[in-house]
């Protein structure tokens, strides 16, 4: 059994190492199956013969809490910079000057994340981010899940440390994003930031779901092995089975700056992002006589790509509605060649950035894709502009339901205020069920989502029209489930008026003005009726509340779910039914240590006579009820000139 456990696991090695290294699958992947099955099921019998290089070992960590700093043996130097040929030409020139003949080296840069890998008698046993140069993090195990990294190394030093650029592939990136998408998750900007999430992720398992692969370039440290020059030792790296940077050796400033471009041209058909091209010197003692400054080798340059910028004509301006009601712009452009991919739109972010640059259809624009996945217009070629072009202004309709769309309170966006929206329709009947409003257990986003698209759900007030069968349907859970699930909803009837309101989702309506307008108005009907100026005379109910409640009773898409929720039979009248109201409109605020009744007790009190307890003076105060040792609060009242109540004149006022 020893022997076949030893020969799988170097054929799944090698068959790995032909797959991720070299690009040349030499196994089918049904037979690579078939022998991992095997090797996995030996393995579990017989656990003592598993090999440290075991392929089954690659996603074995538990995940971490935090990770341990490293520090490193060889510190991990960062590149200089240039930004044009002629800055690329000084660099070469200067070291020119000095040693005429000079080989150098040229590299794509690779736009990830730095790591260094140890191995000792050949064996992995770390490895770690760059960090600031001299210390990183251990990100042993989310580096074993990247199967390009060799766990063992025939003929390996003592001790090895290789350093290579963490990154994640392009088809990779595509792949992840589309299912952050997919489960409503925010997506990731570009394939860095993906690679660098990944990396840092306590859960090696969720590290290993991400694709990620590595290039390395430089030998840190061989113990007993010397080389000439930079492509010796990556040509040794080779050897080793490492996945190693292309890389070409160029003498003349001519054909570097040639090579330099032929990279930049390349960029599509690579298989990763990159940022530039990496120029080093090729000779180790060259380099050595060169040294470094404080904070980079005299070496070496990194030239950094200009992001490119193409002009191309904006065809269409589309909107689309949000989750959240938001209406974001796009403009849909004449399909152009951008770092590597088509181009067919840009984000216009909102009116603003629209009306800044004075964006039409039919524009001709400049187009810029800076390392973010979504290009972005950066200003229009007015010269080109044809005629009878108009300002583009947002629509005052949702182009998904046709409610009337309204700017934010602070603004910049621009949002739908139908109650009923479709686009916005899940996250609103979430809110709908959440704790503070209608406190329905049970209705989750998937089996809500699986409702929504059968066309059982469109508005929140459906949700009392839901059969068992129809929720048995579509939840695949049990008869049980789904009668406690239509008990839950038949059960929220009754819930308190002021979390009905809150659950509504008019803007600018919280839980607690929920609370405050139940009370206030005492029914849902009373509330709809309400003028904006009534509402304003609520205390704590500000102009921008008020404006926000009105309009939306006026929607018809609100009045249609109010009246379904009505014939469903929700309640619509305050719990503590307001019969004696005769603190409507008044704001007590209690102070001093109180020992007659509980704050509690006063405040219950207070609001069942249609009042309101606040827990601070101002000139909307009524009453200040003030106890034993009244202290700031009371000075207020007075500078205010507002009645002080004892706690037995309180009293009196409620018999
Ligand atoms: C890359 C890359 C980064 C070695 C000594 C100074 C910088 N991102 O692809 N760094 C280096 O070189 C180090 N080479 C690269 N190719």
């Amino acid at each position: 059994m020893k022997e076949r456990i030893k020969k799988l696991t170097e054929q799944l090695n090698q068959a790995n190492h032909q797959y991720y290294v070299l690009d040349n699958p030499q196994m089918l992947d049904f037979e690579y199956d078939r022998l991992l099955r095997e090797l996995e099921n030996l393995e579990a019998e017989y656990p003592q013969f598993a090999l440290p290089d075991s392929p089954t070992k690659r996603v074995g960590g538990e995940a971490l809490s935090k990770f341990e700093k490293v520090t490193h043996l060889v510190p991990l130097m960062s590149l200089q910079d240039v930004f044009s040929l002629e800055e690329l030409d000084d660099f070469l020139e200067k070291i020119l000057q000095v040693y005429p003949i000079t080989e150098f080296t040229v590299e794509p840069k690779i736009d990830g994340l730095s790591v260094a890998l140890e191995y000792e008698n050949g064996r992995f046993v770390r490895g770690a981010t760059r960090g600031d140069g001299v210390i990183g993090e251990d990100v042993t195990e989310n580096l074993k899940t990247i199967y390009s990294i060799p766990m063992t190394i025939p003929n390996a030093p003592a001790k090895l440390i290789v350093r290579g650029e963490v990154y994640m592939p392009k088809k990779s990136f595509e792949k992840l994003n589309a299912k952050q998408e997919e489960e409503g998750k925010p997506l990731f900007a570009n394939p860095r930031n993906a690679a660098a999430g990944s990396l840092r992720q306590l859960d090696p398992k969720i590290a290993a779901k991400r694709g990620l692969d590595i290039l390395v370039f430089n030998v840190q440290f061989a113990e007993g092995v010397t080389f000439q020059t930079h492509a010796e030792s990556l040509e040794y790296l080779k050897a080793l089975q490492f996945k190693v940077i292309p890389w070409s050796t160029l003498s003349s400033v001519e054909a570097i700056n040639n090579q330099v471009l032929t990279i930049n041209e390349s960029r599509e058909e690579l298989p990763c992002d990159i940022d530039g091209a990496v120029i080093k010197v090729n000779e180790l003692a060259l380099r050595e006589a060169l040294g470094a400054t404080a904070k980079f080798p005299r070496w070496a340059a990194a030239y950094k790509y200009p992001p490119e910028i193409k002009p191309t004509v904006v065809e269409d301006i589309i909107v689309q509605v949000g989750r959240t009601g938001v209406l974001t712009p796009k403009a849909v452009v004449r399909p152009v060649r951008l770092a590597g991919t088509t181009v067919t739109n840009a984000t216009l972010h909102n009116q603003d950035f629209i009306t800044e640059r004075d964006i039409r259809i039919g524009d001709t624009v400049l187009i810029r894709k800076a390392g973010e996945i979504i290009p972005e217009i950066l200003e229009v070629d007015f010269a080109k502009r044809p005629q009878d072009t108009a300002a583009y202004l947002l629509p005052s309709a949702c182009p998904i339901c046709g409610a009337p769309t309204k700017r934010d309170e602070d603004g910049a966006f621009l949002r739908c205020t139908g109650a009923a929206c479709p686009a916005q329709l899940s996250r609103n009947i979430a809110h709908f069920v959440s704790r503070d409003a209608m406190d329905i257990e049970g209705l989750g986003a998937s089996i809500v989502d699986a409702l929504i698209e059968k066309g059982l759900l469109k508005s929140a007030a459906d949700i009392y029209y839901l059969t068992v069968d129809e929720v048995k349907q579509l939840w695949q859970k049990g008869d049980t489930a789904a009668k406690k699930l239509i008990g839950a909803i038949e059960a929220s009837k009754q819930q308190d008026l002021g979390k009905l309101i809150y659950a509504l989702g008019i803007r600018q309506v919280g839980a607690k003005t929920g609370k405050v307008l139940a009370s206030a108005f005492g029914t849902l009907d009373n509330l709809m009726h309400a003028t904006t100026e009534a509402l304003t005379e609520i205390p704590d109910i500000g102009e921008v509340t008020a404006v926000s409640i009105s309009e939306w009773f006026t929607q018809p898409q609100s009045v249609e779910m109010i009246e379904k929720l009505r014939q469903a039979g929700v309640n619509f009248e305050s719990t503590k039914a307001v019969t004696d109201s005769r603190f409507a409109g008044m704001t007590f605020v209690l102070t001093g240590a109180l020992s007659k009744f509980t704050r509690e007790e006063a405040t219950e009190m207070i609001e069942s006579f249609g009042g309101k307890a606040s827990g601070s003076v101002s000139k909307k105060t009524t009453y200040v009820v003030a106890g034993e040792n009244a202290g700031s609060k009371e000075r207020k009242a007075k500078e205010l000139g507002i009645p002080i109540l004892s706690e037995d004149e309180f009293l009196n006022m409620l018999q």
